[in-house]
């Protein structure tokens, strides 16, 4: 049984509807790997950025299983588990093995998945088998034309596509996972970066549209102009607060975001706790990000 909408925006740092609910989350850095190419992304292995698509390290799920333990030892308000990147969390197994193993020995703790979505259509039956109390799907725009702006190409079912074939396939495929996992009882909550010079009057369409999918929630996501949109604006308040009372008038709008590294551990925005649960950088850095 997973959790419910209304359980979830008392529980669930990023379903506080309105007031902060002041509940932690432990992310588990165990997806390095991505299967699209986001302009945005900037990926790394280090402990000092502050965005998603950062970890310190990368680890098993036996490991991210001592390290939720670690987490309520330390601290006790932590109430989801979560796997945010640094890739994307269906791009390799291992998320997926980690929520099984979570299942069992934490079965009180809320699971949270976040992804891309362009694998959500083949693994929806098994998120809902899993039982993923609520999975995060990132969706920057519903046309082609913009999203082939946002994201240079994927690698679908082993095949690489570029631009507007590589949108067109991206979109189908999150729109359709957003349907079937929705029906199936998961809570979906949808992000979207807001990037000024791309999609900002594009955004309260893809909440529209997201929501007639089955979404609950919407997250409307600052950009970090960085990596190959480091061309464009950081959308300012005026900006985000329009964008967040368009979208409002579809979907119940989440906006308490802090944009978390792929590790962080605490309640988000507050103290942050990861330092004490994973081991400092080995790893060189790679480009690439998630929230
Ligand atoms: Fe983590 Fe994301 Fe789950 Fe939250 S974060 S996987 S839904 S438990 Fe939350 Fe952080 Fe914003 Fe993400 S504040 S970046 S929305
Ligand atoms: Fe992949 Fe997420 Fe980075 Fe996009 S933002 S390339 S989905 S890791």
């Amino acid at each position: 049984m997973v959790a419910t909408f209304e359980s979830l925006q008392k529980n669930h740092p990023c379903f506080a509807v309105g007031a902060k609910n002041n509940k932690g989350r432990i992310h588990l850095p165990v997806s390095p790997g991505c299967n699209i190419a986001c302009n945005f992304c900037q990926r790394s292995i280090n402990d000092v950025d502050n965005h998603p698509g950062v970890a310190r390290e990368i680890i098993s799920p036996e490991e991210a299983v001592e390290v939720i333990r670690k987490a309520i030892a330390l601290y006790a308000d932590i109430t989801v588990a979560g796997v945010a990147g640094p890739g994307d969390a269906l791009a390799t197994p291992h998320a997926l093995k980690t929520f099984r193993l979570i299942k069992k020995e934490f079965p009180d703790i809320i699971t949270c998945m976040s992804t891309n979505g362009l694998l959500l259509l083949d693994y929806a039956d098994e998120i809902a088998d899993v039982g993923i109390d609520s999975l995060t799907v990132t969706v920057n725009a519903i046309d082609p034309e913009i999203q082939a702006q946002i994201c240079k190409s994927i690698v679908y079912h082993g095949k690489l596509y570029e631009g507007y074939e590589a949108a067109e396939i991206l979109i189908k495929n999150q729109l359709a996972g957003i349907e079937k996992v929705s029906r199936a009882g998961t809570n979906v909550k949808v992000n979207t970066v807001l990037i000024p010079e791309i999609n900002a009057d594009h955004v309260p369409v893809v909440a529209k549209t997201v929501a007639a999918h089955g979404a609950c929630l919407f997250n409307i996501i600052p950009l970090i102009p960085q990596h190959n949109l480091s061309w464009c604006s950081a959308p300012g308040c005026d900006l985000i607060s329009k964008t967040r009372a368009e979208a409002e008038t579809y979907i119940n709008v989440f906006r308490h975001c802090q944009r978390c590294r792929a590790d962080a551990a605490g309640i988000p925005g507050g103290k942050d706790i990861s330092r004490e649960l994973y081991a400092r950088p080995v790893r060189l850095e790679t480009t690439f990000s998630h929230g």
